[in-house]
């Protein structure tokens, strides 16, 4: 199977740039996360623009959405940003999938749009293919990863099966053989949300952080927008 290096976005649907963000915005978001510990860890912290505004700064400074631009046609805006965070403590694992899940600001019905759920008073629903195909996930590693730490393991070029049904993915990936993103911190992951992928727990943990932002240039059906 392929290095996470030899992958690219277009052809495999995840590609690795080393020295994503400069050192100087490493080191303030490592600064701002280094003493935020969270209560429930494995979901990560959801609307994390909004708890470490750092975010936000670093996405304009870093101008990572232009930068974006080179994956997917414009005009792109963020949709989602967690924070996750795994430890010695909170050793976490997220078995195979493919992130199917966006969130909208209300219930509509529409074909291809399936399995409406409510979080937290937030409508949640599984897109269609169309939509997947104009989001893009960035992950920006702020701690070197590799399978010690539980990095992210993803199966190259899965995202071109479309949606998977979910009892098929696990003999997918054992057919296909995965790779695991193996990382330094700085760097970041550019992936299709749709790539089947799975997170183990570390063999040897240690803190492993990662900013996971969802940016998409999908056009919502009239009169709803992105929760
Ligand atoms: O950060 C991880 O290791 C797993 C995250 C994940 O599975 C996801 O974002 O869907």
């Amino acid at each position: 199977m392929f290095p996470v290096s030899g992958l690219t976005f277009t052809e495999h649907g995840a590609e690795l740039i080393d020295d994503f963000l400069s050192p100087a915005s490493l080191k303030s978001l490592q600064t701002a996360t280094d003493t935020l510990t969270l209560p429930t860890i494995k979901g990560g912290l959801r609307n994390a623009e909004t708890k470490i505004p750092l975010i936000s700064k670093t996405i304009e400074i870093e101008a990572i959405q232009e930068r974006l631009e080179a994956y997917l046609a414009p005009p792109l805006s963020l949709v989602r940003a967690i924070y996750f965070d795994k430890t010695i403590d909170q050793n976490w694992l997220v078995p195979w999938h493919q992130d199917l899940t966006i969130a909208v600001d209300r219930f509509f019905e529409c074909e291809g749009w399936e399995n409406w759920t409510q979080k937290d008073g937030i409508w949640h629903v599984q897109a269609p293919l169309a939509v997947l195909e104009n989001m893009i996930t960035l992950r920006i590693h702020l701690d070197d990863t590799d399978q010690r730490n539980g990095c992210l393991n993803i199966v190259p070029s899965s995202h071109a099966l479309g949606r998977i049904p979910h009892r098929t993915i696990t003999s997918i990936t054992a057919q296909s053989g995965h790779t695991a993103c193996v990382a330094n911190a700085g760097s970041a992951l550019i992936m299709r949300p749709h790539i089947i992928h799975s997170s183990k727990k570390g063999t040897k943990p240690s803190r492993r952080r990662i900013i996971h932002l969802e940016f998409s240039s999908f056009q919502l059906p009239e009169d709803v927008n992105w929760a």
